[in-house]
């Protein structure tokens, strides 16, 4: 293998970039190179401090914490986690995704809802999302989004159902509906299901184990791997502009790496994992030539929307003492999100509610709201004071209680960041598998005649069922880096050309 001489640049110091270093380093090669366009690592994984506190402001669980996940083996392995992370019930638990939270939930006249009149709507919900995952295994998927399909069944059901429930209690189910499409909106990163493809929304794996957090915060992991690199390997501050490919038969087939500071390095193998939001918006200035249509069309089409999160923190709690999400029902909403006429003054109506930071003693009384798509994006222009009293006047209406006041807030703006415009990836309507292949197909395409792998692409939204997540992003990093490695292994008698790094 010529791990001696080959030099590998990758673009973008996110788990999959580093856990791409982290391999190659490991099997031998002694040029490589990471360009981080900030000042830090860890891209979508960042804790910061809030109140003294820390918190996440990307990231925020390893879903699925079990033996398959690598997240979650890497962070047992660094003694990141609590010791109830690590036990084997834990591990066993399968919740399919969604956390069993214990709820509270108040409706916009100022009321607690009683669980148990709502609970039925859960219920149906809950069945409405599991049928969709199921067109994809099934085929012949009757709508084109997931959003279509629930509301082409939510009437008709609730109609059947609840014909002998109280009108008030029917009501308030059908605003419960509205409110776990909003929570559906952040889980998935979209705008609206109706955005989110019916059968490929099936395409999304999940891992057993119950989700779990860093007590001491996620980038604890990052920071554990980065170390373990070789002195330098990372240059932050250094954006790159464009990478110079070669879709011809020249004998010099090396990639040049052009940087926003006008420093060019040439490179063996590039391998690429910026994110799919950063790619949608730059791919014409990244790639010279352009990418292959095929690739264009798939960057198009799957869909990364935004999922902001508003930390608040109190004097003292309004909420119970077991309770571990809030959830906000508007109760003139009726089992649909309806596109608000006046943003600016609507919308708080996308927030679904807020989740409990646990334990108390580690955060004392602090909530994280949930919000995404266009209304997500709009309160990142909005000041922090504007999100406070917005939040404030929410709270006040919802828990009837006029004077409970937040001691100050947080919110992150991942739609703003340039480079990530945006939070994960979805598979929107009319995507299908090929399209995840096509993200992780390197360049030269197929059948070119080129010198092949010279453009690599990494990344979450490259994971054909666990994009969207840490662990997809951390394996789609060592895919890359292992695709080099069989390159050199079954093509050690003629290494890539000499090229200065
Ligand atoms: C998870 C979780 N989680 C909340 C929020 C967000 C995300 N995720 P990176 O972006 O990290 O790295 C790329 C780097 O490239 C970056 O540093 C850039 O600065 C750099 N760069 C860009 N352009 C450059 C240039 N030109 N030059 C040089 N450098 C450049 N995942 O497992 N658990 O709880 C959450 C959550 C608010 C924003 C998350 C979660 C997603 C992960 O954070 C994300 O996938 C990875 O960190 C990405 O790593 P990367 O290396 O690919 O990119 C159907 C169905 C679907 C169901 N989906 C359910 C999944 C739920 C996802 N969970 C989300 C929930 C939360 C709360």
């Amino acid at each position: 293998m010529k791990t001696d001489t080959t030099k590998i640049v990758i673009i973008g110091c996110g788990i999959s970039g580093i856990s791409a270093a982290h391999r190659l380093v490991k099997s031998g090669f002694r040029h490589v190179r990471i360009l981080e366009a900030t000042g830090r690592s860890g891209g979508r994984i960042k804790s910061g401090s809030f109140g003294g506190k820390i918190i996440e402001i990307g990231a925020n669980w390893i879903h699925g914490p079990s033996e398959e996940n690598p997240v979650f083996c890497l962070a047992r392995q660094y003694g990141l986690l609590e010791p109830e992370a690590l036990t084997k019930e834990n591990q066993a638990i399968d919740i399919g995704g969604h956390p069993p939270w214990v709820p509270m939930v108040f409706s916009s006249l100022g009321r607690k809802v009683n669980l148990e009149d709502i609970y039925p709507a859960t219920e149906m919900f809950s069945e409405l999302m599991h049928e969709c995952s199921e067109f994809h295994w099934r085929g012949g998927e009757p709508f084109a989004s997931a959003g279509d399909y629930i509301q082409s069944q939510v009437h008709q059901r609730a109609a059947e159902k609840w014909k002998d429930t109280d009108p008030r209690i029917k009501s308030l189910r059908m605003s419960l509906i509205s409110n776990m499409l909003k929570v559906e909106c952040c889980v998935n990163g979209t705008h609206s299901l109706d955005d989110l493809g019916l059968g490929a929304c099936g395409l999304y794996q999940t891992l057993p184990g119950l989700d779990c957090t860093f007590p001491g915060g996620y980038d604890g992991l990052i920071k554990s791997l980065v170390r373990e690199l070789p002195s330098g390997t990372v240059s932050y501050n250094h954006p790159v502009r464009c990478v110079h490919w070669n879709n011809t038969r020249e004998a010099d087939s090396s990639v040049t790496i052009e940087c926003e500071s006008g420093e060019r390095i040439v490179a063996d193998h590039v391998i690429v994992t910026v994110p799919l939001g950063y790619l949608k918006k730059n791919h014409t200035a990244l790639f010279s030539p352009s990418l292959p249509l095929h690739k264009l069309h798939s960057i198009q089409r799957l869909g990364f929307g935004t999922n902001n999160k508003i930390f608040v923190e109190f004097d003292s709690p309004w909420w119970d003492e077991d309770c571990e999400a809030i959830f906000l029902l508007w109760e003139d909403e009726d089992g649909q999100i309806k596109e608000v006429p006046n943003i600016q003054g609507s919308w708080i109506r996308k927030l679904f509610g807020f989740t409990v930071l646990k334990p108390t003693e580690r955060y004392g009384h602090m909530l994280c709201g949930w919000i995404a798509g266009h209304e997500s994006e709009y309160m990142e222009t909005l000041s922090e004071q504007e999100v406070l009293q917005t939040v404030t006047q929410l709270i006040r209406r919802f828990t009837g209680n006029p004077i409970v006041t937040p001691r100050r807030i947080l919110r992150s703006q991942w739609f703003h960041d340039p480079w990530t415009c945006g939070s994960y990836s979805y598979p929107a309507k009319g995507c299908s598998v090929q399209d995840l292949e096509n993200m992780m197909e390197p360049l030269p395409a197929k059948g070119s005649q080129a010198q092949p792998l010279q453009v690599l692409f990494a990344g979450e939204a490259t994971h054909p069922f666990y994009f969207s997540t840490v662990h997809g992003a951390l394996l789609s990093g060592r895919r890359e880096a292992s695709r080099l490695i069989s390159h050199y292994s079954s093509n050690n008698s003629s290494g890539p050309p000499k090229s200065k790094l």
